[in-house]
C-alpha cells in the first residue's frame, strides 16, 4: 500500500508512558519527521499527579493516574502535531502504553463530535466509571494475586496458563481487586479496557478488541491460545467479567480505519489504517531489535530485559512472556527489575559527575580494591523472585561476603553494576538459548561505562540505540508493518566496542549462590 521511502508516507507512532503522552510521525524510511509530547505534571498540573501519578495509599500500594489527563494530553499532542505535519498523509497509526494500567468505561459514546474537544464530550457523557484508574505500579493486590493463583492451581500453573505467575499490577488482580472493594463502580462497567485497547478505540470510534500481546500482562488469556481463560470469572471473583473484557485481537492486527471524528477533527485521512496498540515495553522490543537475536537491555527507573524467541521455553518464574507485537511465530520475553537507574544515582552520588562514573567503570582492575559484587536493593525487588530490601557485597572470585562498611565509592559504583550485569546474563541463560549483541537503551545508553561493562560481563557485541526511546519508534513500525514492510537496516545502532577490565567475570553459577542467600 505504501510507498516506500517517500517523502508523502508517514507514520504516526503514540507513546502513552507515565509521565507524558508522544506522538511522533516517522517517515517509509523510519526516520523521525515530527513529534510532539505532552507532560502530565508540568502542562497539566489540574490533575495534581506526580510523575503522572496519584498515591493514595502509600502504605498499601494502591497508585492510580487520572483517565481524563490521559485523553486531554492525548489531544493536545495531536492538534500540536496537526500544526506541523500534512495529518492527511498519515496511512497508519498504532501506539505504546504503559502496560497493565486499565480504563474503566462507564458506556462508550455512541459517537463523537468533531466541532467539539474529546475530553468535554468523555466528561459530559460520564463514560467512565472511575476517573482514577489504577496503573502499573499499583501493587495492592497480593490478596487477589494469592487467590487466582490458588484458583487455577498455583504459581506455576498461573505462569504455564498465561505467560507470567500471578503479578499485583497485571489487570486481571487489579479488577479482581476493584470488584471486591469497589463493586458499585465494578457494577456501572460496561468494559474494561487495557489503556493500549482504550487508545486504540479513540482512534476506531468504537470499542476495541484487545491485542494478544498486551493482553498477556493481564494474567488473563491463554498464553498459547489468545483466548481469555475459561473460568475468567470464578479465578478473579468478578462477575460478568467475560463481557466486560470484550474480544481478543492477534497481536498484528489492522483493525480498520480511524473515526471520523479523528478525519474532522486533526485532519487524518478517511483511509489511515489503525493497528492495534501494544504495551510500551512490546512496542520498545519491535522499535530497538534489529537482528533477529538482539537482546534489548532497557536501563531506566526500572531495568528491563527483552528478547524475542520462536519457543517458550522458560526456567525461572521471573520470565514473564507475551505473544510477540508483531510476528504471531515469536514470544517476547521480559524480565523487569524495580531497582534500577535510582540504586546507580544513589551510588553516583551528589559529589560525582556522571563523566567520573563513567571513568571508574573503564579504569583497570585495582587490586588495592579489588571488585565485588553489590547487591543493593533500596526497594523489595521483583525480579529474578521477589526479594526484601537488602544492601549487601560479595568477593568476586569466591563469593565470600564481605563488609558493605569497608567498601570504597569505586568499588560501590563498579560493584552495582556488575551485579545487574550478572543477574541479566544469569537471566539469559535460564530463559534464552542463543543471543549474540545485546542493545541498550533508556537513561543508561547515555552512559560510556555502562556498555562496557555489559560487554565485558555479557561477552557479546554491545550497541546502543540511538534514539533513547524506542516505544514511539516501534510503535510506528508496528503501523507500518500493519500495511506495508518495514524497510530494511531501520534501527539506528551505535556499537560500543569498549570493554570494562573486571580482573574476572565471576562465573553465573557463583551468583546463583550468592543470590540463592539474598
Ligand atoms: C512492565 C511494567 C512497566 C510498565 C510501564 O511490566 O509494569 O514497565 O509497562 O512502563
Amino acid at each position: 500500500m505504501g510507498m516506500r521511502g517517500s517523502k508523502d508516507v508517514l507514520y504516526l507512532g503514540i507513546d502513552a508512558g507515565t509521565q507524558s503522552i508522544k506522538a511522533s510521525v516517522y517517515d517509509g524510511a523510519m526516520q523521525l519527521v515530527e513529534e510532539r509530547a505532552v507532560k502530565f505534571d508540568e502542562e497539566l498540573p489540574q490533575y495534581g499527579t506526580r510523575a503522572g501519578m496519584i498515591v493514595e495509599d502509600e502504605a498499601a500500594g494502591v497508585v492510580r493516574s487520572p483517565v481524563f489527563m490521559w485523553v486531554e494530553a492525548l489531544e493536545i499532542a495531536l492538534e500540536r502535531l496537526a500544526q506541523a505535519v500534512d495529518m492527511s498523509s498519515i496511512v497508519a497509526v498504532s501506539g505504546s502504553a504503559q502496560q497493565h494500567s486499565s480504563v474503566w468505561w462507564r458506556a462508550f459514546p455512541a459517537s463523537f463530535d468533531p466541532n467539539e474537544r474529546l475530553v468535554e464530550q468523555l466528561r459530559a457523557q460520564k463514560a467512565f466509571s472511575t476517573e482514577l484508574s489504577p496503573i502499573w505500579a499499583d501493587s495492592s493486590t497480593s490478596e487477589e494475586v494469592k487467590s487466582a493463583e490458588g484458583r487455577v492451581g498455583g504459581a506455576a500453573a498461573m505462569q504455564q496458563l498465561t505467560g507470567s505467575v500471578g503479578t499485583e499490577r497485571f489487570t486481571g488482580n487489579q479488577i479482581a481487586r476493584m470488584a471486591k472493594r469497589h463493586p458499585e463502580i465494578y457494577k456501572d462497567t460496561e468494559r474494561v479496557m487495557l489503556l493500549s485497547t482504550a487508545l486504540t478505540s479513540l482512534f476506531l470510534g468504537r470499542p476495541a478488541a484487545t491485542e494478544a500481546g498486551d493482553a498477556a500482562g493481564m494474567n488473563m488469556m491463554q498464553l498459547d491460545k489468545n483466548v481469555w481463560l475459561d473460568d475468567l470469572e470464578d479465578v478473579f471473583d468478578a462477575p460478568g467479567l467475560a463481557d466486560k473484557a470484550g474480544d481478543l485481537c492477534e497481536a498484528n492486527a489492522n483493525l480498520g480505519a480511524v473515526s471520523d471524528f479523528m478525519v474532522k477533527r486533526f485532519g487524518f485521512s478517511p483511509s489511515c489504517q489503525v493497528a492495534a496498540f501494544t504495551g510500551d515495553n512490546l512496542a520498545t522490543l519491535v522499535g530497538c531489535v534489529d537482528r533477529a537475536n538482539d537482546v534489548i537491555v532497557s536501563l531506566g527507573t526500572s531495568d528491563t530485559v527483552l528478547s524475542q524467541q520462536p519457543t517458550r521455553k522458560q526456567v525461572n518464574q521471573a520470565a514473564l512472556v507475551f505473544p510477540h507485537p508483531t510476528d504471531q511465530a515469536l514470544y517476547m520475553i521480559m524480565i523487569c527489575y524495580k531497582n534500577g537507574g535510582a540504586v546507580r544515582n544513589d551510588e553516583k552520588g551528589e559529589d560525582h559527575k556522571w563523566s567520573e562514573v563513567d571513568e571508574i567503570l573503564l579504569a583497570d582492575a585495582d587490586e588495592n580494591e579489588p571488585d565485588v559484587i553489590c547487591i543493593f536493593f533500596p526497594h523489595k525487588e521483583i525480579a529474578p523472585r521477589p526479594m526484601d530490601a537488602c544492601e549487601r557485597a560479595f568477593r568476586i572470585d569466591n563469593g565470600e561476603e564481605v563488609d558493605v562498611a569497608s567498601l570504597s565509592w569505586r568499588q560501590r559504583v563498579r560493584g552495582v553494576i556488575l551485579a545487574r550485569a550478572l543477574s541479566i546474563k544469569t537471566h539469559l541463560e535460564d530463559c534464552k538459548s542463543s543471543y549474540d549483541r545485546v542493545v541498550i537503551t533508556g537513561g543508561g545508553s547515555n552512559s560510556k561505562g555502562i556498555p562496557a561493562v555489559f560487554r565485558q560481563v555479557l561477552g557479546v557485541p554491545v550497541f546502543t540505540s540511538q534514539q533513547a526511546d524506542g516505544a514511539s519508534r516501534g510503535a510506528a513500525l508496528k503501523a507500518m508493518l500493519a500495511v506495508d514492510k518495514a524497510p530494511k537496516g531501520h534501527a539506528i545502532l551505535s556499537e560500543r566496542p569498549e570493554a570494562a577490565s573486571f580482573a574476572q567475570v565471576p562465573a553465573t553459577d557463583l551468583y546463583r549462590k550468592i543470590e540463592a542467600q539474598l
